[in-house]
């Protein structure tokens, strides 16, 4: 029997069969995936095949190829892996300008790596009704920023429910994981889209201003007019990457662009002469933000090293 792994709970695997049915099943063995350190081998969105038992549960026997797959580094310091879920057709990366504020390293960093896996993105700017004229001004600033660059951006408040309904046709017949910093309200927005839904939120902490990691699990929920929408935990940051410059380049898109006209083919736009992303840079084309974020990721592959603080 074949279906669809919609939750993890631990060991535990809830999967959506083809019937229709979902039963709770467990890996069978252990049966490691090539190439992929991960905490968990099996994630929320993996195709995989069932053998029942008579208890009314199921070993997961083997996985289907994924597509694609979203991954944060596990917290602690070990290389492993923990992937968030698979085969998504695209991600809305819930961000806020304020309460808790993301920073812009944070969007970068996870634009490139879901450019590296070919997942599209668009930005949702959450928590509208809170802004202060200022704050919003920088919103404003940022979307055409990110516009700018090719990503849809859209704002809304997951509270108020202004702005939701823009994002509905979005989500028809397609797999959407919503991801961002713990306390955005990725959950709040979910709910707010399916009622019946009933994920748990929490307020954030006063005192830091951060979220306070009330999801724990992916969870795939499905949409009435066809497609999934997946709540996974809120995420700090990323660990290292390890990538040629030229790789990571093509992972921003528009310093890919500029890249172009460099002298040098294999240019990492940091000091070269000739070099037309910091001719770019300088001339404001290329935001300063977006510069910064590509240099900390070129960092990463020096120095390879874990760090916690995006
Ligand atoms: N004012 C306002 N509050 C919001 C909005 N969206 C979410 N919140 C609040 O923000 C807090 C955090 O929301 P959650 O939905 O739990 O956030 P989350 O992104 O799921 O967080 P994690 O599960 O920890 O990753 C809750 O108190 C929500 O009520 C919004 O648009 N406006
Ligand atoms: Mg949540
Ligand atoms: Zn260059």
């Amino acid at each position: 029997m074949k279906g669809l792994v919609i939750k993890n709970t631990g060991s535990w695997y809830s999967v959506k069969t083809d019937d229709g049915q979902v039963i709770e099943s467990k890996i069978k063995g252990n049966f490691r995936l090539k190439g992929i350190r991960s905490t968990n081998p099996v994630a929320v969105g993996d195709r995989v095949e069932l053998i029942t038992n008579q208890e009314g549960t199921a070993f997961i026997s083997a996985i289907e190829d994924r597509r694609n797959y979203i991954i944060r580094k596990s917290q602690n310091l070990s290389k492993q892996s923990h992937i968030l879920a698979a085969n998504v057709d695209q991600a809305f990366l819930v961000v806020t300008v304020n309460y808790p504020q993301t920073s812009t390293i944070f969007i970068d960093r996870f634009l490139a790596s879901a450019e590296a896996y070919r997942v599209p993105v668009v930005l949702i700017f959450n928590k509208s009704d809170l802004l202060t004229a200022d704050e919003q001004r920088y919103e404003r600033m940022m979307m055409t920023l990110y516009q700018t660059i090719g990503y849809a951006c859209y704002e809304i408040s997951a509270t108020t429910g202004e702005g939701v309904a823009q994002l509905i046709p979005l989500l028809k017949d397609k797999i959407t994981l919503l991801s961002g910093n713990s306390g955005v309200g990725k959950s709040t927005l979910i709910n707010r889209i399916l009622p019946g839904a009933n994920l748990r939120t929490a307020e954030i902490s006063d005192a830091h201003n951060t979220g306070m990691h009330t999801t724990t699990f992916s969870e795939m929920l499905e949409l009435p007019d066809g497609g999934y929408l997946i709540d996974t935990p809120g995420i700090k940051g990323f660990g290292t990457f390890d990538m040629e410059p030229e790789e990571l380049t093509s992972y921003f898109k528009e310093i890919f662009k500029f890249s172009e006209g460099c002298k040098f083919n294999n240019c990492t736009h940091t000091h070269e002469p000739g070099c037309a992303v910091l001719a770019a840079v300088e001339n404001h084309y290329i935001a300063a933000s977006r510069y910064q974020s590509y240099l900390s990721m070129l960092e990463d592959k020096d120095e390879n090293k874990y760090r916690e603080a995006y």
